[in-house]
């Protein structure tokens, strides 16, 4: 039966990514799909992007990503009005852009912010329960790369920015969008909450790399497996809890 396999976080971690693929036996029929931030902090990150296109993988638009897709559209769009671009990338980040070929650039732009199969969401940071994906607007899409606490009344909390009654949105998601696979916060193991799965558990910090089984996605809940692969190097020196 084909499966659908969900992958935490790479960050640039592509022997850990081949080595869990090695491990998962992965088959032509089987839907491979990355719930984001294949790129940065870890050692290769144009190397994992070719490799995900190479092997037919499906990206989630994750915050990293997304801040290249929005660099090079300045770019362009600056290199007529002669203006500085906006977006800041450090060196590390500008070498990986520099690095991206034509065909980099638009599999990165077409990456979607969410993809739904029957049952089963994969997006790559959160959702409100007043966000709605089909009717969604381009700015609540777009918070789909980043959403973490939630105040109260549902509004999405910038990084950092807590309040008393806040809370981690999958704890109160109410699984209007289904089962939501999700990466973005690191977990010490894969957060299993009500209707979501958080898994990425850190690889590229020294944790490991997590893949998400599902067998029926029309009833991700009950038929779904779990493997992981630990890091073979702490790459980033970030604390990992
Ligand atoms: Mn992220």
């Amino acid at each position: 039966m084909a499966r659908t396999i969900i992958y935490g976080d790479i960050h640039g971690c592509l022997e850990e990514f081949k080595f869990l693929r090695k491990e998962l036996d992965i088959q032509k029929a089987d839907q491979e799909i990355s719930v984001g931030d294949v790129l940065d902090r870890g050692p290769y990150s144009n190397e994992v992007l070719r490799y995900i296109q190479k092997k037919g993988i499906e990206l989630v638009m994750g915050n990293h990503e997304y801040k290249y897709v929005r660099y090079h559209k300045h770019e362009l769009a600056n290199k007529e009005s002669g203006k500085k671009n906006p977006i800041k990338l450090n060196d590390e980040k500008l070498a990986i852009y520099e690095n991206l070929s034509d065909k980099d650039i638009s599999f990165l732009q077409s990456a979607p912010f969410y993809i739904k199969i029957d049952n089963l969401t994969v997006l790559h940071a959160g959702i409100t329960n007043t966000i709605f994906l089909e009717e969604a607007s381009k700015k609540e899409l777009e918070s789909l790369t980043r959403t973490r606490m939630l105040s109260a009344s549902q509004k999405t909390l910038a990084l950092g920015q807590d309040e008393f009654g806040a809370t981690y949105w999958s704890e109160c998601y109410d699984g209007h969008e289904g089962v939501i696979v999700y990466g973005h916060e690191v977990f010490a193991k894969v957060k299993k909450d009500k209707y979501s799965f958080g898994i990425d558990t850190g690889c590229v910090y020294g944790g490991k790399l997590t893949a998400l089984i599902v067998s029926d996605t029309k009833d991700p809940l009950w038929n779904y497996d779990l493997v992981s692969v630990d890091a073979f190097e702490k790459y980033s020196e970030k604390k990992l809890f």
